[in-house]
């Protein structure tokens, strides 16, 4: 019973702290806001909101659960268009991501923000690596076409 008793106290404690943490964050970010004038409230609660998204995210990193350092994404073109829709892949930054793409059309896939083209020509299969060391959302496209065929988000 006793040592039973010690880990509800200590587990009592653990979400206690986690409580009092949730509690006073917010607490302070809107301190910070409140005292601007009415134009510039609207922008520091954007920041706000973007600052508590990018915690949430974090945490949820920080769980043991650990993913992997590489993904691959495939994306096949059927009739100048995507099979399945236009793709939203998401990667964290620094994993190694490698685009495998089959097209049945002859064009030239364009990474944005990381710049990187490749020819598609029907009957090959093209894979383009590269590790994601910038974060955003990153259109990925045919470029002859201009055709969206995916939109890369790399978290940070
Ligand atoms: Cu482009």
């Amino acid at each position: 019973v006793q040592p039973m008793r010690r880990v509800a106290v200590a587990a009592a404690a653990a979400i206690a702290a986690v409580v009092l943490f949730l509690l006073l964050r917010p607490s302070s970010d809107g301190g910070e806001a409140a005292p601007s004038s009415t134009a510039p409230t609207s922008s520091s609660s954007a920041t706000a909101t973007a600052t508590a998204t990018t915690t949430a995210t974090t945490a949820t990193t920080a769980t043991p659960r650990k993913r992997p350092r590489s993904a691959t994404v495939r994306i096949t073109i059927r009739d100048g268009r995507v099979l399945g829709g236009i793709k939203h892949p998401r990667v964290q930054k620094g994993e190694l991501v490698t685009l495998v793409i089959r097209a049945d059309v002859s064009d030239e896939v364009h990474l944005h923000g990381y710049d990187v083209s490749r020819a598609v020509t029907p009957g090959h299969v093209v894979r383009v690596a590269f590790h994601a060391t910038v974060a955003g959302r990153f259109e990925i496209e045919l470029e002859e076409r201009g055709l969206e065929i995916a939109e890369l988000e790399v978290e940070r």
